[in-house]
């Protein structure tokens, strides 16, 4: 592993650090092929409930590297390059991840934070797909996930115009979830991440991937797999110890089992 990524474990929750400071953590292939494996070996590991995704105080990422992945480039060097097969491989993750902003969240730095299950912000963070000022357009999902989570209207005045919206516009539009003060944004999205690393880590990976999957499926089969889920978490250990706990009035401890 180099040094483009920085893990740093504090069971239950993990945080990924993207680590390119000195361009302002903008994206190359090496960097997101490090991403995709942290993601995997954090998903696969039981004492990891939440991860926190996130880069400095200056920038989450200020999109992909334009003079490394973009300059000189063919077509077919883009296609051989194969950027959306790591974006599958984040996407699939089903441990929660938190997309923590502070700074610029900008082209394929913008669509990462989509990729994730919660995108939480510093006062200071900025968002936007200016991929039109450089002459192309969005292509790691902007025009497609920014429409599902801010609607045609306001994801068109964004990509048509390249603009970048603040944290607080960004909540309005229902781009973030939550905006934290610059001075506590790192501690308080970990605040958050242990909060939901605290709860029921089976029902959390369903409800990542049902969540996930909406985007995509049409409501009646949304609906069929919500229910099937449901049902199948009642095999679990979790739901008799969260149900025991309510009814006895104590705090319920989770084993994913
Ligand atoms: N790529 C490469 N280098 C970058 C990038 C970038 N995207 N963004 C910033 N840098 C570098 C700058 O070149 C500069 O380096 P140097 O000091 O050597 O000149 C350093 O970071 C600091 O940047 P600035 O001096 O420009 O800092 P400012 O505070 O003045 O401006 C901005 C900050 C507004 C963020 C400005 O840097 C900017 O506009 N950056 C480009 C943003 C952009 O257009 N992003 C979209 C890129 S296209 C894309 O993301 C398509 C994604 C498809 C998926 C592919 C994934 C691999």
């Amino acid at each position: 592993m180099s040094d483009l990524i920085l893990v740093t474990r504090e069971e239950p929750i993990a945080t990924v650090q993207i680590n390119r400071p000195e361009v302002l953590n903008a994206l190359n292939v090496p960097l997101l092929d490090e991403l995709a494996t942290v993601l995997d070996e954090l998903d696969a590991d039981e004492a990891i409930r939440c991860i926190l995704l996130t880069g400095n105080d200056k920038a989450f990422a200020a999109g992909a590297d334009v003079k490394q992945q973009f300059t000189g480039k063919s077509p077919i060097d883009i296609f051989v390059d194969d950027v959306p097969a790591r974006w599958e491989r984040v996407r699939k993750v089903k441990t929660p991840i938190i997309a923590a902003v502070s700074g610029f969240a900008l082209g394929g730095g913008c669509e990462l934070a989509m990729l994730c299950d919660i995108i939480v912000a510093s006062d200071t963070a900025q968002f936007g797909q200016p991929e039109i000022n450089l002459g192309f357009m969005p292509g790691a999902g902007g025009t497609q996930r920014l429409v599902r989570a801010v609607g045609k209207y306001v994801a068109n005045d964004l990509i048509l115009t390249g603009r970048f919206v603040k944290a607080d516009e960004a909540k309005a539009i229902g781009l973030v979830a939550r905006v934290f003060p610059q001075a506590t944004w790192l501690n308080d999205a970990k605040e958050l991440a242990r909060t939901i690393a605290s709860k029921a880590p089976l029902a959390a990976r369903l409800i990542t991937d049902l969540v996930d999957q909406a985007q995509s499926t049409p409501l009646d089969v949304g609906l069929q797999h919500e229910r099937k889920a449901f049902a199948m978490l009642f095999a679990s250990e979790d739901q008799k110890e969260g149900l025991d706990a309510f009814v006895n009035k104590r705090k319920a401890t989770f084993k994913g089992r």
